[in-house]
C-alpha cells in the first residue's frame, strides 16, 4: 500500500502550460527549480501595493546580517487577504505535492525587502530547525517569488545545487550560484538545500520577494499557524486554505472530529461522547 505521505507522481502533469513533473524532477534531483513568469505583473503590483501600505513589517537582523537593511513581514495570512490566490495556485500546489506529498501545510510566510547596503547571509538549510538526522526524505518545500528583478547586484538568492542531499555542513567559502530572475518568476527549493540571501551592493535598488515555506503536515510549523491567525479570520478563508494552515484531520483530530468542523461550531467535546453511566445504563 502506498504511504499517504509519499511524494505524488506528477509525471506528464501539465497545468496552465507548466510541466509540473519537470519542475518536481529538478527540485528532487538538483535541489531547486525556477518557474519563469509564475505571477503576472498585475498580481505583483497588487501584492506589492498591500505590502507597502497595509502589511506591518519589522527589521530583520539574523542569519549573519546585522545591518537592519532587510524589512520583513511574517504571519501574512493574518495580515492580508491579498495573496490568498497565490497560496492556492494549482501549479504551486501540484509542485509541493510532488516534492513532499499531498499531506502538506504552510510552515511560514514572509514578504521581505532587501535594501541597498544589506550584507550577505550565511549559507543555511531551512530544514535544520527540525533535528531529524540526514539523509532524510524531503519534508520542506520552499518557494520564493521575485517582486523586483533578482540580480547579482541586488543580492539574488545564493544556492548550492545538489547540496540538499549532503550529510555534512557546507563550507561557507564554497562558490554558490545566484538565482537571477525577473519579477514574477519563482525559485523553489527542497528544505535541505544550502542557500542564503546575497549582498545588495546597489545604491538604490530594493529586492522584494515573497517566500512561502511548506512542510509535511505531521511536523510542527515554524510559525504557529493555528494560533497566529484568529479563528474568525480563518473561517472566512476558502476551505483549501484552511486545510493548508493545519486544520486537517490527523490522528484523532479534535475528540474524533475534523478540525474544520470544530472551527465552524466550536464544539470541542464530541457530541457522541457521554459519561460512563450513560453507557452502562444503555
Ligand atoms: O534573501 C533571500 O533571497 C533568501 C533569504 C533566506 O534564505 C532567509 O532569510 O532565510
Amino acid at each position: 500500500m502506498q504511504n499517504p505521505y509519499d511524494p505524488v507522481d506528477q509525471t506528464n502533469l501539465i497545468i496552465d502550460g507548466l510541466d509540473i513533473g519537470d519542475v518536481v524532477g529538478k527540485i528532487r534531483k538538483q535541489g531547486y527549480a525556477v518557474v519563469e513568469d509564475f505571477l503576472t505583473q498585475q498580481d505583483v503590483a497588487t501584492i506589492r501595493s498591500a505590502f507597502n501600505s497595509d502589511v506591518p513589517i519589522t527589521e530583520m537582523r539574523a542569519i549573519g546580517t546585522e545591518t537592519g537593511r532587510t524589512w520583513r513581514a511574517h504571519n501574512l495570512l493574518a495580515k492580508t487577504r491579498v495573496a490568498d490566490s497565490v497560496f492556492l495556485d494549482s501549479r504551486l500546489r501540484a509542485i509541493v505535492d510532488g516534492v513532499i506529498g499531498r499531506y502538506n501545510q504552510i510552515n511560514i510566510t514572509t514578504l521581505f525587502n532587501t535594501l541597498p547596503g544589506e550584507t550577505k547571509q550565511f549559507l543555511h538549510q531551512d530544514d535544520g530547525l527540525w533535528p531529524i538526522p540526514r539523509p532524510h526524505p524531503p519534508f520542506l518545500c520552499n518557494a520564493l517569488i521575485a517582486f523586483d528583478d533578482f540580480t547579482q547586484d541586488n543580492g539574488a538568492t545564493h544556492l548550492v545545487p545538489y547540496s540538499h542531499t549532503w550529510t555534512r555542513a557546507v563550507d561557507q567559502s564554497i562558490e554558490p550560484i545566484q538565482i537571477e530572475m525577473k519579477s514574477g518568476s519563482m525559485v523553489l527549493w527542497e528544505g535541505g538545500m544550502w542557500h542564503g540571501g546575497g549582498a545588495n551592493v546597489t545604491r538604490d535598488q530594493e529586492r522584494m520577494g515573497f517566500f512561502i515555506s511548506h512542510q509535511v503536515s505531521y511536523l510542527r510549523p515554524q510559525e504557529i499557524q493555528l494560533l497566529a491567525i484568529p479563528p474568525q479570520v480563518v473561517r472566512q478563508m476558502p476551505r483549501k486554505l484552511r486545510r493548508l494552515l493545519g486544520y486537517h484531520p490527523f490522528g484523532i483530530g479534535v475528540d474524533g472530529r475534523d478540525p474544520l468542523d470544530v472551527l465552524e461550531d466550536g464544539i470541542v467535546v464530541n457530541p457522541d461522547a457521554h459519561p460512563a453511566e450513560y453507557w452502562r445504563q444503555r
